[in-house]
């Protein structure tokens, strides 16, 4: 299998940390391409049409994509256990919050990246924030005891969250006000999955 990767994803780094959770690792060759909304890759398109990365690409079956579908399938093929079913839709739920500050977090750097600079909209990029400031409240208050109990996808999609707002959004100092989830992170960012993967290392 073919990862089509870019730099510091952190919707790559979910699927990175799900291998190492999972041991499958080693069956995974990375593959570094050019994810840009303006000029795609062709490799990756090739593999995606939608043209984000990751893209799973095997000899066995279709590509998949994105990393909500990759997680699954690497969770079923290792049998691992990281979609309890007693715990399902919560589990879900959560990956979704995390994906969902990841969403906001990367199109505040895309509207930074890649618009000329007199058309960028600071009402848009503070739009975005507030998505990420609800949720890491919501996370902080209502999902304390989920994250703390058996490691699930939605564990290893907010760590990743949490990990690219330290790399791209240091400045927002998301822990501010929210101790429980950042004594959480704190401890989760110590396993060997999320040491092996820190885009700053
Ligand atoms: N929902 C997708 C997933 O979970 O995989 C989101 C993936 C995504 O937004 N990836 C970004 C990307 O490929 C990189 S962090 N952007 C290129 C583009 O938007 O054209």
């Amino acid at each position: 299998m073919k990862l089509l990767q870019a730099g510091p994803s952190p919707f790559v780094r979910k699927v990175l940390v799900t291998l190492h959770e999972t041991g499958q690792d080693g069956d995974v060759e990375k593959v570094e391409v050019v994810a840009s909304p303006m000029a795609p890759d062709p490799a990756l398109i090739a593999a995606n049409p939608v043209g984000k990365i990751p893209a799973l690409v095997r000899a066995d079956g279709p590509t998949l994509y994105d990393s909500r579908v990759i997680c699954r399938f690497l969770d079923a093929r290792a049998g691992a256990g990281l979609y309890p079913e007693s715990r399902i839709w919560d589990t879900l739920t959560l990956e979704a919050t995390g994906d969902g500050i990841m969403d906001a977090a990367v199109l505040i750097i895309y509207e930074e990246r890649f618009r000329p600079r007199e058309q960028v909209s600071m009402d848009w990029i503070e739009g975005q924030w507030g998505k990420v400031s609800r949720a890491l409240d919501a996370l902080n208050t209502r999902w304390m005891s989920h994250l703390a109990g058996r490691m699930d996808m939605g564990h290893i999609s907010v760590a990743c969250a949490l990990g690219y707002l330290d790399f791209r959004h240091d400045a927002r100092k998301w822990r501010v006000g929210r101790e429980a989830l950042a004594g959480w992170y704190d401890s989760f960012a110590k396993r060997e999955s999320m040491v092996a993967t820190d885009p700053t290392s």
